[in-house]
């Protein structure tokens, strides 16, 4: 019988990772080229090996309020980049975006993700129109003792203090790619540094951190590789990679798509490097079709929760399993137990994060 090198080699990087032995570079490279159906197999089940050994069956939900799809900035891969004249934007009231968290609470989330563009109306004045916002999340924080999420972008280090003093427990601001030439690219006349900086910031401030990269916008392995790395440094809590979907009207509309096998093998040897960290399963991206095959990889927080009827939108699907009512928990409980999963408690969650 003769015996695939390839398969010796992959074997043993596997049995390194289940004990949790740190990879090389060379190996995580070789993790990457990975692409015979069974290897990938079984570097998906060395994921959830590894995820049940620190969530047991236990998986997380978060609620997502896109509350303003205004921005200043030009995001080449955005479909709210602020030159994208053919959107109709929206900013909720703190009454509307009370109402959605309370009703994502009752639903059942674990979390409340208030996210939006880099906002104008917010961002101007030094920052003084966010002081209503960081009211009404303490009111939310107080009524509901709900976790909250902010993703705001590069909020300013007094402001992203007050947030934390309101409440708030993590802070997300995903660089998308940790190769500076890339970013470049992806994040039109943005700094680099500042954007890593206010999450090291954050950090110091007592807030949780979550990071994240797209995959499908020119990435390499080896950036993949330096992007664990510096996930690795700023000790993010929470790490996702998500595949770009072109977006109309937008600079990027016509870049060439990659298969979404290379989102679900990233999760997976994510996995494999955070064992213990929270990675998302984002609806946004293939709505509740693609919540299996991402669970399948290793994730344990379903993300993109939206209420039906709120009038809120996703952002790399605006509109996909929204309105449906699909992007619900009730929707994603079913889906979970074919998959041998179940949702965890709010005690389950909140133990997580006080760890
Ligand atoms: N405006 C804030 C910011 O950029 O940090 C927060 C919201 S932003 C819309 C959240 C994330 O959505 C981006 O960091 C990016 O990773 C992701 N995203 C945006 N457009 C996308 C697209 N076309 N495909 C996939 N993901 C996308
Ligand atoms: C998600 N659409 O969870 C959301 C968004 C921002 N913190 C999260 C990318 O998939
Ligand atoms: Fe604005 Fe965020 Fe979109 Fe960039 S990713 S254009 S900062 S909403």
């Amino acid at each position: 019988m003769s015996v695939d090198p390839a398969e010796i080699k992959l074997d043993r990087i596997l049995d390194k990772a289940t004990r949790e032995i740190p990879l090389t570079r060379d190996e995580l490279l070789f993790l990457l080229s990975v692409s015979k159906e069974n290897d990938i197999a079984k570097v998906f089940e060395t994921a959830r090996l590894l995820r049940t050994r620190y969530f047991q069956n236990k998986i997380f939900s978060y609620g997502f309020v896109y509350f303003s799809t205004y921005c200043r900035n030009e995001c080449a891969f955005c479909l709210y980049r602020k030159s994208n004249t053919s959107l109709k934007r929206y900013r909720k009231t703190d009454l509307e975006i009370m109402k959605t968290a309370y009703s994502l609470v009752d639903s059942g989330v674990h979390l409340i993700d208030l996210t939006m563009g880099e906002d104008p109306h917010f961002f101007a004045n030094h920052g003084s129109e966010f002081a209503h916002m960081i009211r009404t999340i303490e009111m939310i924080k107080i009524s509901t003792n709900i976790p909250v999420m902010i993703s705001a972008g590069v909020i300013p280090e007094d402001i992203l203090l007050e947030f934390k003093e309101a409440g708030v427990d993590w802070y997300a601001t995903y660089q998308e790619t940790h190769n500076p030439d890339l970013y470049s690219k992806l994040r039109l006349g943005q700094s680099y540094e500042e954007r890593m900086q206010r999450k090291v910031t954050a950090r110091k401030m007592g807030l949780l951190l979550e990071e994240g990269l797209l995959t499908g916008v020119g990435d390499t392995d080896e950036d993949l590789v330096d992007s664990f790395e510096e996930m690795k440094k700023l000790e993010a809590d929470q790490i996702r990679v998500m595949s770009f979907i072109p977006q109309q009207d937008t600079p990027m509309q016509h870049f060439s798509a990659v298969p979404r096998s290379r989102e679900m093998l990233v999760i997976a040897i994510m996995r494999l490097v955070f064992p213990d960290r929270l990675i998302p399963a984002s609806l946004d991206v293939d709505g509740l079709n693609g919540l299996t095959e991402r669970l399948n990889a290793g994730a344990n927080v379903v993300t993109s929760i939206i209420p039906p009827q709120s009038g809120l939108a996703g952002v790399s699907n605006h509109s996909l399993d929204i309105e449906d009512g699909n992007r619900t928990v009730k929707k994603i409980i079913p889906v979970l137990e074919e998959n041998g999963l179940m949702m965890a408690s709010r005690d389950d969650y909140q133990e997580w994060i006080q760890q």
